[in-house]
């Protein structure tokens, strides 16, 4: 009972967005962990609450689902561990100390977050046997925020852990916690930075001679780039079957004053224009699964959901992705991030009554005509 008024006093503030400026002063030689504290303890149970908020809101044949009771454990045993510092003092080491340890716990409580949300929309799905538009549509919108609202809280969370008890680390000299200020954007598509992108058969372009380097997240933008990559390469391996020779992936990266974009092109076949935007909705691949099991070793193999993802981790710093594909030829990826570190600043949602009307949106009569599938019997409006 006093945890739901929690949930109700919290929620009635709005989250407060960083700019990705904010993140490096909060960890440059102004950072202060008390200052970083003392906003932690306020801004994250207003995320965690406004987020909690809509969850709430979910069909009740969801909400009693496994996996959306144990969501709702965790939320709301991670709101109760942070509330307990509200009371205690920033002056005090051990405080700070303590909280940072909390932070760890919470993080890694939160770890199977993804999986498990969408363990319980499948058994949802299976349950209800039907499938009904207005609800896949409700469920993308509360997808799309519950998932923003998780990155951006691991981000603080990360954020603080690592610039308050990380030692530097040696080998990124211009790292501030999961910031590099001066990420190398080419570097990270050509997998010198972590992991492999990059294949024999792509080919990157730049459209300065000096390097592209702007201030993200390394790991947010390998994230990205590695699904775009998937996809370009499954669509022109399963194209060009019987072919010897396989058609590169061309990747160019172009830097302005305002965005930075990357554009990687595949000539795997395209898709449908119909069916691009079906490729962001997590309704669309979300299979029957196997077990649990499969689920601990290979997070999102097979669930679909790293093209809708890759958009949400572009949209959090005010950044994009979208498709444009030619069916008969191929498809560009076209990933847009802002290049200054005033310009990117968190984009969160925020439980008000415009959420709580997306919810309510019931069926209405669509304001376009719906074409008939019949051909129209041009004979019965002849009038001579
Ligand atoms: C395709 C489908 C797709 C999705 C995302 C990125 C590239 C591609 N290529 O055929």
């Amino acid at each position: 009972a006093s945890v739901s008024k929690h949930i109700d006093h919290f929620s009635r503030f709005s989250p407060s967005p960083l700019s990705m400026k904010h993140f490096l002063d909060f960890g440059s030689v102004k950072a202060c962990e008390r200052t970083s504290f003392k906003f932690l303890r306020q801004e994250l149970p207003v995320r965690l609450c406004n987020i909690m908020k809509e969850v709430s809101l979910l069909p009740d044949q969801l909400l009693s689902t496994p996996s959306l009771q144990l969501l709702q454990t965790c939320y709301t045993q991670s709101l109760m561990e942070i509330l307990e510092f509200l009371d205690k003092n920033p002056e005090h080491q051990e405080v700070l100390e303590s909280f940072v340890e909390v932070l760890e716990n919470v993080r890694n409580r939160h770890n199977e977050v993804v999986p498990t949300m969408a363990q319980g929309v499948i058994e949802y799905r299976q349950a209800s046997g039907r499938r009904d538009p207005v609800t896949d549509h409700n469920l993308q919108y509360f997808l799309d925020r519950f998932y923003t609202s998780r990155i951006s809280i691991r981000m603080l969370i990360n954020q603080h852990i690592l610039v308050f008890n990380g030692n530097s680390n040696p080998a990124h000299p211009n790292t501030i916690g999961c910031i590099d200020f001066m990420c190398n954007v080419t570097e990270v598509v050509q997998g010198k930075n972590e992991g492999t992108v990059k294949s024999p058969s792509c080919c990157v372009t730049n459209n300065t001679r000096e390097p592209i380097q702007i201030p993200y997240v390394p790991s947010h933008l390998f994230y990205m780039l590695f699904e775009l990559f998937k996809n370009a390469m499954r669509a022109t391996i399963e194209t060009h079957e019987a072919s010897r020779l396989l058609p590169p992936i061309k990747v160019m990266v172009v830097v302005g004053e305002e965005d930075l974009s990357i554009k990687m092109s595949d000539r795997g076949g395209g898709v449908p224009f119909r069916k691009t935007e079906s490729l962001f909705r997590y309704m669309y691949s979300t299979a029957p699964r196997a077990s649990m099991e499969d689920q601990h070793r290979t997070p999102l193999a097979g669930f679909g959901y790293g093209l809708p993802i890759s958009r949400l981790y572009a949209r959090y710093f005010q950044g994009d992705l979208n498709l444009y594909s030619m069916e008969g030829y191929g498809t560009d990826a076209v990933l847009r991030l802002k290049t200054l570190s005033t310009a990117s600043i968190e984009r969160l949602p925020v439980f008000n009554q415009t959420a709580l009307r997306h919810y309510k949106l019931s069926l209405e009569a669509d304001d376009w005509c719906v074409p008939s599938k019949e051909p129209l019997d041009l004979a019965i409006h002849r009038m001579v």
